[in-house]
């Protein structure tokens, strides 16, 4: 059996007209107890009105900017007898302990003239803070993961509505989402710091380049899902060959360091594992699929990252790539390079061998879609054929796009590399 019950103001303390701010409920609206009907704003609060039990709204009899008092009429509720035959007495019987918490009082339209109230413990109320918003809308807002600073309050007095936070969100979601941007990130500001409160500072600009890598690295890191996977070559026998080609090469000014192998090394791997070698397009539905094989070189320069190109590393030889790679990284150090070098690169090495490390997370330099980190290699004890021997093992870590790569693939593809770098003769097949 249904009831239509009245939901009265209740007892606020000696706050009288009481301006309504927001009503979050409109006829017809199925309310579960304890949902918020209205906000309310004092001298020194907000609060919510709770639903006092489940039901569905038959008419809201307030408005925005209506100032009540305790015993108004807030709306009609229509609840089943059995549902809510304990909430209220008609006459002045105490309410059980469950609803002893809820301020609202309610009583059958029969019986309006009973004094059904509850003492207002379970208002929420707040001070009103930064973002003029009751509590009720602060925690829709919470939910959500929505900064309200962010959020233009459209109600009274600048206040922001639960209209206002989910056109916010609607506007956040309806940006590009093509991984061309940070569309709909909502990311609260950094704070403004003042470091010479703490002690004695010098402001240094950023150099150019910093400014400009920042900015795409920043980019980078937030709109790609990055996922690094470690893992680690044996390049003993490597090391042996390479030192052999050093001393050959060194005559000719050529300095062959691991890195010329790694190049030919990723290449390999790459052509195993095309999805490498790929780009997602401007949709973000189609993958975009090289078959040139430019490898992009992270160098360190005195005013911050570079990265040139080294082209159609599939096409050249070790020496050759070893000589381009001292020739890049010297023209990269002294600001020679065009910003073409810097173009059409299609996977990035990124090696911090020479300095040490033992892993790191590189960032993937979009539109690629994975970047190898390379850590100093070092001799460790190996389990091989029932004893340990000191094998020279080089850490690497690969950062991969996830919308792109698949975890397994990327194991696939560090232990490709591994495989390769371990046996070199594997490069000329
Ligand atoms: N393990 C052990 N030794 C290594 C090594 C490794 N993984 N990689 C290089 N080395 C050795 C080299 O063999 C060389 O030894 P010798 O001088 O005894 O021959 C020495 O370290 C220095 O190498 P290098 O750094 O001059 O040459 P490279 O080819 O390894 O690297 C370049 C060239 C341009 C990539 C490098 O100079 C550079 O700038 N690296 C920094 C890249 C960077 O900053 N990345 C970070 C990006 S994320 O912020």
């Amino acid at each position: 059996m249904t009831e239509i019950k009245q939901v009265l103001m209740p007892d606020i303390g000696d706050s009288k007209d009481v301006p309504i701010i927001d009503i979050m409920v409109k006829a017809g609206d199925a309310v579960k107890a304890e949902q918020s009907l209205l906000t309310l704003e004092t001298d020194k609060a907000t609060m919510d009105v709770p639903a006092p039990f489940d039901g569905v709204v038959k008419n809201v009899s307030v408005k925005v900017g209506d100032k009540i008092s305790e015993g108004a009429l807030i709306l009609l509720m229509e609840t089943s007898t059995a549902e809510t035959s304990a909430v209220i007495s008609p006459t002045t019987t105490p309410a059980p302990a469950k609803e002893a918490t809820n301020p609202i009082a309610a009583t059958p339209v029969t019986a309006p003239a009973a004094t059904p109230i509850v003492a207002p413990t379970g208002f929420q109320s707040s001070p009103t803070g930064k973002a003029h918003a009751s509590p009720s809308i602060r925690h829709f807002a919470r939910e959500l993961g929505i900064d309200l600073t962010r959020v233009k309050g459209s109600g009274e007095k600048g206040r922001i509505t639960k209209n206002d936070v989910q056109s916010f969100v609607k506007a956040g979601l309806a940006q590009p989402q093509d991984g061309s941007g940070g569309g709909g990130l909502q990311i609260s500001a950094m704070p403004v710091v003042d470091f010479s409160r703490f002690g004695a500072i010098e402001t240094k600009p950023l150099s150019r380049i910093k400014k400009l890598s920042g900015a795409n690295l920043h980019r980078n890191w937030v709109s790609i899902p990055h996922i690094t996977q470690h893992d680690e070559a044996d390049i003993t026998e490597m090391e042996v060959f390479r030192k052999e080609l050093g001393e050959e090469y060194s005559k000719q000014g050529i300095k062959i360091t691991p890195l010329a192998f790694l190049l030919k090394a990723v290449v390999t791997a790459m052509q195993q594992y095309p999805n490498f070698n790929s780009s997602l397009d401007a949709s973000g539905e189609n993958l975009v699929l090289k078959k040139y094989f430019h490898i992009g070189v992270a160098v360190d320069t005195p005013d911050g990252l570079m990265v040139p190109v080294l082209r159609d590393v599939d096409q050249k030889g070790m020496a050759q790539l070893a000589k381009e790679l001292g020739e890049i990284s010297t023209k990269a150090r002294e600001k020679k390079l065009p910003a073409t070098a810097m173009q059409g690169g299609c996977f990035t090495i990124s090696s911090l061998g020479g300095i040490g490390g033992t892993a790191f997370t590189p960032i993937i330099n979009a539109p690629e879609v994975a970047i190898l980190g390379v850590s100093r290699a070092s001799i460790k004890p190996v389990f091989k054929e029932g004893e340990f021997v000191p094998r020279l093992m080089l850490p690497l870590s690969l950062s991969y796009d996830h919308r792109v790569i698949d975890g397994a693939e990327a194991v696939h593809f560090t232990s490709y590399l591994g495989k390769v770098l371990s046996d070199v003769r594997r490069l000329v097949l």
